[in-house]
């Protein structure tokens, strides 16, 4: 399998873009135990298949090529969050980081009719949560009351729900989130719109949100996803992405134990461009600009999240 082919007689979308070959080696060093704790891995088709309810095709990105970006980054572990391109099947994400051991967490999806069995055996091979997924493109909604199952099913495994939704859905979600009995993990800060102002009312929703609900965090990610005004110059200018930097940092710097970065390798369904992750890695001091809210939101809140056992 080379980059940029999707195997198992699958085609890719139309249009896809494909994960960056070759990253700069970031200039920002990583601290010692770093977390990427958003990432995915997509087939390979001919080993996991796509899910036939999928609403995307990707190319192939394997475990192998997950582990060596890490590497190359200098991430210590990875948190790998099943793609709805796998549907409820967790078999490749599961396969990635059970060859990790200890090096990686996951985050599953299952559907209401789960067993005790099947959530023990996810578990057992490190997954920690259940992602609840309300992104209308990549997603057929699924009715709260079958999530509220899962959440009862999950409690006592001590997971926790990793939640995927844009900013426009959040008022009409709010209440069910809220009375969510466990920890909640919000994905790209429920992906504000950053052409508005960071104190108005749709991101004010979010900090309220994450104010009045103490077991909310969130994944500072994505500025390639989230940013309005288009890619990095090609002028070596790095601080790319500079529109999404005062919503980011705002949460960092409110709730800096609540804070998680992850790459989102392989970066499914952008548009525009494909970011460098070595650049990505260097937007970090951006958000997080000191020492000490570096370690909490690459080290400290993963390990205390994903490997709670190892803190002390
Ligand atoms: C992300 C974002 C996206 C996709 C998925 O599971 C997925 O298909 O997460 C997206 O298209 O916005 O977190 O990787």
């Amino acid at each position: 399998m080379t980059h940029g082919t999707t195997s198992g007689g699958f085609e890719k979308t139309e249009g896809w873009l494909d994960w960056y070959e070759g990253p700069t080696k970031p200039t920002f060093q990583l601290p010692a135990g770093a977390v990427d704790a958003h990432c995915h891995v997509f087939g390979p088709g001919e080993q996991f298949p796509y899910a036939p309810e999928r609403k995307y095709t990707p190319c192939d990105a394997s475990a192998d090529q997950l582990f060596a970006l890490r590497d190359h980054l200098g991430f210590e572990r990875n948190v790998v969050v099943q793609a709805t391109c796998h549907g409820a099947d967790n078999g490749g994400m599961v396969d990635a980081i059970r060859r990790a051991g200890d090096r990686a967490r996951g985050i599953a999806t299952v559907r209401r009719d789960v067993t005790e069995e099947q959530l023990r055996e996810l578990d057992e091979a490190g997954v920690r949560g259940v992602r609840f997924n309300f992104v209308k493109r990549l997603v057929d909604r699924v009715p709260t009351d079958s999530l509220m199952e899962i959440v009862e099913k999950i409690i006592p495994f001590g997971w926790h729900v990793d939640l995927y939704f844009e900013a426009p859905d959040l008022p009409e979600l709010y209440d069910f989130f809220s009375s969510i009995p466990t920890t909640l993990v919000v994905d790209h800060m429920g992906r504000p719109d950053v052409t508005k102002d960071v104190d108005g009312p749709e991101f004010g929703l979010f900090l309220k949100f994450m104010r009045e609900n103490e077991n909310v965090w969130t994944k500072v990610t994505c500025p390639e996803r989230l940013t309005a005004a288009g890619p990095p110059a090609l002028d070596g200018e790095q601080n790319a992405y500079q529109d999404v930097v005062p919503f980011a940092r705002r949460v960092v710097e409110e709730f800096p134990d609540r804070v998680l970065w992850g790459t989102d390798w392989p970066h499914p369904n952008l548009k525009n461009h494909m970011p460098d992750d070595g650049l990505l890695v260097d937007h970090i001091p951006l958000i997080a600009p000191t020492e000490e809210l570096q370690r909490k939101l690459l080290v400290d809140n993963p390990t205390r999240l994903y490997w709670p056992e190892q803190v002390s």
